[in-house]
C-alpha cells in the first residue's frame, strides 16, 4: 500500500490529505499512478506502451468472455512487439499496466453494482474515497483512459468504440466525455469509430468544434472513404481525412507533438480503423438491433451513464451474442494497429 494511503480512520484521513498535498503539491495524478513491472520497465527502455482501457471489460462484454479479451488483448500487444499497459482502478489504485491476476480481478467484477465505469468527472471521487479509506473498484472509459495516459506518458491507445453524441443529443445534451477528452487530451486513439446507435454527423461535428483530426484507415482505397461505424465499414458518413498506414499515423501524432511545443496545438487524434471485412455484419442486419435497442433504453428511462452499457448488452442479446465474434476481432484488430503505430512512434523519436 502507498504511504499516503495508509492507514484509514476517519481521524487520519486530514493527515493523509496533508501529506499528499504537502508531498506532491497537488500537481497531478502521476504520483498516484502503480506501474505493473512490465509496464515500469518498458517505461526505462523507451519500449513502445499501448494504453488499454478496461470499462469494455467491466461495462462491455460479459463475464467470462471479458478474461479471455483482457489477456488476448495484452498478447496481441506483445506478439506485434509492443509492450501492453491496461489501465484502470483495482481497490482505488490506478494500475498502469496489470499482471493477470490483476485482470482477472477486474474482470470479475464485471456485472456487479459496486463495480464503476469510470470516465474524467469520477477520479476525484474515487481517489477521495480511496483516501477516505473506502477503495473502489472500475474500468476506465476512453476519457478515463486517456487521462490516465498521458501522465503516464503514454501517447497510443487501442480499443473497440468511441462514446460519441447519442441520438438526440441536441436536446438531451448526452455526449460522451470521450470527446471533450479528445479535445484537451493528447493521446492517439485507434478505434473502429463507434457504433451507430450515436449520432454520427452530429459527432464528427463536435470532434471538429474540438479541434479533434479524425483520420479512417483506407486500406489502399482512394476518394472518399466512410468513417466505418463499428459492426459495418460503411456508414454513409464521409471520414474528415484519411491514411494509409501506421506510418502515416505516426508522422501525424509526431507532428501534433512539435506543434504542440509551440504551444498552439494540443489534444487527442482519433484514427478509425475499419472492421476486417471477413467479419463485417451488413449494416441492415445490425440496424435493425441498435435502432430496438435504442427505443428500449429510451422507453425504461436508461439516460446517461447506464445508456451506453444498456444499449451494448441489449445489441449483444438482440443478435444472439452473433456480435461479439465481430466485436472481438475488430478490438483484437484496433490493438494490432494501435501496436504498429506506437513503433513507428518510437522510429521517429528516437
Ligand atoms: N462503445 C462501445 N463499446 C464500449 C464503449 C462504448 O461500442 O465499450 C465504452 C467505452 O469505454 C467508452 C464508453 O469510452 O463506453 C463511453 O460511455 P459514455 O457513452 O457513457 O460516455
Ligand atoms: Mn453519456
Amino acid at each position: 500500500m502507498s504511504s499516503y494511503m495508509e492507514g484509514s480512520s476517519p481521524q487520519s484521513i486530514t493527515a493523509l490529505l496533508t501529506t499528499w498535498t504537502n508531498k506532491y503539491r497537488y500537481r497531478d495524478l502521476r504520483p498516484a499512478l502503480r506501474y505493473s513491472d512490465e509496464v515500469q520497465q518498458a517505461r526505462q527502455e523507451d519500449l513502445p506502451l499501448v494504453a488499454l482501457e478496461s470499462t469494455i471489460y467491466t461495462h462491455g462484454f460479459p463475464y467470462p468472455d471479458n478474461v479471455d479479451l483482457a489477456l488476448g488483448l495484452e498478447q496481441v500487444v506483445r506478439d506485434n512487439g509492443g509492450v501492453p499497459a491496461t489501465i484502470g482502478f483495482i481497490d482505488g489504485e490506478i494500475c498502469v499496466g496489470m499482471t493477470k491476476d490483476q485482470l482477472v480481478r477486474l474482470a470479475s467484477a464485471a456485472g456487479k453494482p459496486e463495480t464503476m465505469k469510470i470516465s474524467r468527472r469520477d477520479l476525484p471521487y474515487i481517489t477521495g474515497m480511496r483516501l477516505a479509506g473506502r477503495p473502489i473498484t472500475g474500468g476506465t472509459t476512453i476519457s478515463g483512459t486517456m487521462m490516465i495516459a498521458q501522465r503516464a506518458g503514454i501517447r497510443v491507445f487501442g480499443t473497440g468504440g468511441l462514446g460519441g453524441v447519442h441520438r438526440g443529443g441536441q436536446d438531451t445534451m448526452d455526449i460522451s466525455a470521450d470527446l471533450t477528452e479528445l479535445g484537451r487530451t493528447t493521446v492517439a486513439v485507434v478505434s473502429s469509430g463507434c457504433k451507430s446507435f450515436l449520432d454520427l454527423p452530429r459527432t464528427l461535428e463536435f470532434l471538429e468544434t474540438q479541434g479533434v483530426p479524425v483520420c479512417t484507415f483506407a486500406d489502399g482505397r482512394t476518394g472518399d472513404v466512410d468513417i466505418p461505424a463499428f459492426y459495418t465499414r460503411e456508414s454513409g458518413v464521409k471520414s474528415p481525412f484519411t491514411i494509409q498506414n501506421a506510418k502515416e499515423a505516426a508522422a501525424m501524432i509526431f507532428a501534433q507533438a512539435h506543434l504542440r511545443s509551440t504551444k498552439g496545438v494540443m489534444g487527442g487524434l482519433l484514427f478509425a480503423n475499419p472492421i476486417p471485412k471477413e467479419f463485417s455484419i451488413p449494416k441492415a442486419e445490425i440496424d435493425l438491433a441498435i435502432n430496438q435497442a435504442v427505443q428500449e433504453a429510451a422507453d425504461q428511462g436508461f439516460h446517461g451513464h447506464s445508456n451506453t452499457p444498456f444499449i451494448l448488452a441489449r445489441i449483444k442479446d438482440l443478435t444472439k451474442g452473433n456480435s461479439i465474434p465481430a466485436n472481438r476481432a475488430l478490438i483484437r484488430s484496433n490493438v494490432k494497429v494501435a501496436t504498429q503505430v506506437a513503433i513507428e512512434l518510437e522510429k521517429l523519436r528516437s
